[in-house]
């Protein structure tokens, strides 16, 4: 008995002593950094179903290191709530279950990355400036001058983003994919089970976002098939360069929009909806200051409509919404600029429009804490695409 307790008395006192020099060592260096106070934090949620329309995370992790724990993170989510979830026999029994690691395997891994936010906030472990150094040169490419552009850095945020997109999108084709054959059918297809217990009516199916037409569009060589370029597409058809599922997507904008059904968006549908986000995306949404007087905006209104409308029926069809499309549905380079105009706008302390090494070092919460810390609420607020 007293064996254990003095085995007790000492783990404890061991642990204290760890607390202790853990604490100094932070305090030490929180002198460095005047706001090395906030801690990192990883994005903790996401959303198991993709809407195309609304993606719900824009947020771009500028590490790949900090992705690639993000993503493992994701994928256990994942993996829990669609192979360890006895309720959701939606997409029937599959062989995957047996190549998904079952209940044991899957735990420890899993422990690794609730640490994770240790593992960052340690600076022996995760050392910022050590990362921003080794990043800088693969940021500053184009051309490599010493400086990170905004171009350069809006081309870096977009990588990342891609590659995170792809990532999704091949984790989701899993799911539809039953005879892995690396394609899915329209038959494979079956829309989320959010959608399908939706009633026809509500947002969702009545859309049209899950229906053949869609599929239809997003198959651009037309084999009956989308391959992972395609169904890529399909999710996210607001970063396609398939001139049919863009055209789709107008239509699609059309159906929405036209209230009274009559096939074609008139002045108030659009007044009512398209020209604020028109507007919105315009103005880059840094301008919180939103007139809410429709008075003084009507004639503007007016005007524009009178632009797109081509063939001056007062009425605007599919085709010419096309040129608008882009700003009511922004892509992932737009989120990119964005994020790197925000970044650079904190970052920039000598007003060069450009960022050095030293300025990246010297506010490293700007490129790590205003992405993953939540409490960070202050200045991170430009996602007006929520509607
Ligand atoms: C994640 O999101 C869901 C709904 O979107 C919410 O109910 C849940 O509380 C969120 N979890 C965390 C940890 O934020
Ligand atoms: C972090 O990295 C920088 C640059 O590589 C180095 O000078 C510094 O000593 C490192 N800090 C720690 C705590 O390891
Ligand atoms: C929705 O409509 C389809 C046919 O268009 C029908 O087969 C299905 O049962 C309907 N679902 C609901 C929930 O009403
Ligand atoms: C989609 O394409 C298939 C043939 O590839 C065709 O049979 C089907 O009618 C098309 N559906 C729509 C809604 O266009
Ligand atoms: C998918 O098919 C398209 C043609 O429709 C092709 O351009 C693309 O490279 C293919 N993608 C993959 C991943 O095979
Ligand atoms: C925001 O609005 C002010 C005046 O209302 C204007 O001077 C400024 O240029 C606008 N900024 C952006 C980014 O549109
Ligand atoms: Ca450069
Ligand atoms: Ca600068």
């Amino acid at each position: 008995m007293s064996k254990v307790s003095v085995i007790i008395y000492i783990t404890v006192a061991i642990l204290i002593l760890i607390l202790i020099s853990n604490n100094n060592t932070n305090n030490s260096s929180s002198n460095r950094h005047n706001r090395r106070h906030r801690r990192l934090k990883l994005r903790s949620n996401f959303t198991t179903t993709t809407i195309p329309t609304t993606p719900s995370d824009h947020h771009i992790s500028f590490d790949p290191l900090i992705a690639d724990i993000e993503r493992k993170r994701e994928d256990k989510q994942w993996e829990q709530a669609h192979y360890f979830n006895k309720d959701d026999h939606h997409h029937g029994d599959r062989d995957h279950h047996d190549d998904v690691a079952p209940g044991m395997e899957a735990q420890p891994e899993w422990e690794d990355f609730i640490d994770a936010e240790d593992y960052l906030n340690d600076e022996h472990k995760f050392n910022i400036t050590h990362r921003l150094v080794l990043l800088f040169p693969r940021i500053d490419v184009d051309p490599a001058d010493g400086f990170v552009s905004e171009h350069e850095l809006t081309q870096w945020n977009l990588e990342q983003s891609q590659r995170e997109v792809l990532h999704r999108t091949q984790r989701e084709m899993e799911l539809h994919d039953k005879n892995k054959d690396g394609l899915v059918s329209f038959h494979e297809y079956s829309p989320p089970s959010w959608v399908r217990d939706t009633d026809n009516n509500s947002f969702g199916y009545d859309m049209g976002w899950w229906k053949e037409e869609h599929f239809n569009a997003s198959d651009a060589d037309g084999d009956g098939f989308l391959n992972l370029t395609e169904f890529n597409d399909f999710q996210h058809p607001a970063d396609t360069k398939n001139p049919r599922l863009i055209q789709w997507l107008c239509k699609e904008e059309v159906r929405e929009r036209d209230t009274d059904k009559d096939g074609k968006v008139n002045f108030k549908e659009f007044f009512h909806g398209l020209f604020d986000l028109v507007r919105n995306y315009d103005e880059e949404s840094h301008n919180s200051s939103h007139e809410s007087n429709n008075d003084a905006l009507e004639s503007p209104a007016r005007k524009f409509f009178a632009e797109l409308d081509k063939d001056a029926d007062g009425f605007l069809s599919d085709v010419e919404l096309l040129p608008i499309i882009g700003k009511l549905h922004p892509s992932e380079r737009y989120y990119a600029k964005q994020q790197a105009d925000y970044i650079i706008s904190q970052a920039d302390t000598d007003k060069d429009g450009r960022l050095s090494l030293t300025e990246m070092i010297d506010s490293p919460y700007v490129f790590y804490s205003a992405i993953f810390n939540e409490d960070d609420e202050e200045d991170y607020e430009y996602h007006d695409e929520f509607r």
